[in-house]
């Protein structure tokens, strides 16, 4: 009996690494589907790598596109407004930036898509710890 409870618990323990994975998101940006992850779940204070996979209408892989990625936090008692820019570098068809939170909080993030002479952002909010 004690060994069946053991085994319950480590299932449990398990199921738990499972889901404390990268922190994951899908977005519409016009035609891109785009899928967005940060290395860290939640995001931290301090660096932090952010993937993105951009795939057009038809689902294939975009690899021709300028990324760029906004992020900043409105100003705040004793803070002015913070806001910060990161290009990316295209690895396996996926984007990459890597962010520096400066502080804990609510972050704005714009993910920047040019394409064809043609912009389309993509907007989301993280909290940071
Ligand atoms: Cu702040």
């Amino acid at each position: 009996m004690k060994r069946v409870l053991l085994v319950v618990c480590v299932l449990f323990l398990m199921a738990g690494l499972v889901h404390a994975k990268d922190y994951e998101l899908t977005k519409k940006a016009g035609p891109y589907t785009v899928l967005i992850a940060i290395d860290k779940n939640p995001p931290v204070t301090g660096p932090n790598k952010m993937t993105l996979g951009i795939k057009d209408g038809g689902g294939k892989d975009v690899t021709d596109a300028v990324v760029s990625v906004d992020y900043g936090m409105p100003a705040m008692p004793g803070m002015p407004a913070m806001n910060y820019k990161s290009g990316t570098t295209l690895k396996d068809k996926q984007y990459v930036a890597n962010l520096d939170f400066s502080m804990s909080g609510s972050w704005a993030i714009t993910v920047k898509i040019t394409r064809a002479g043609k912009m389309q952002a993509v907007k989301l909010n993280v909290d940071v710890k």
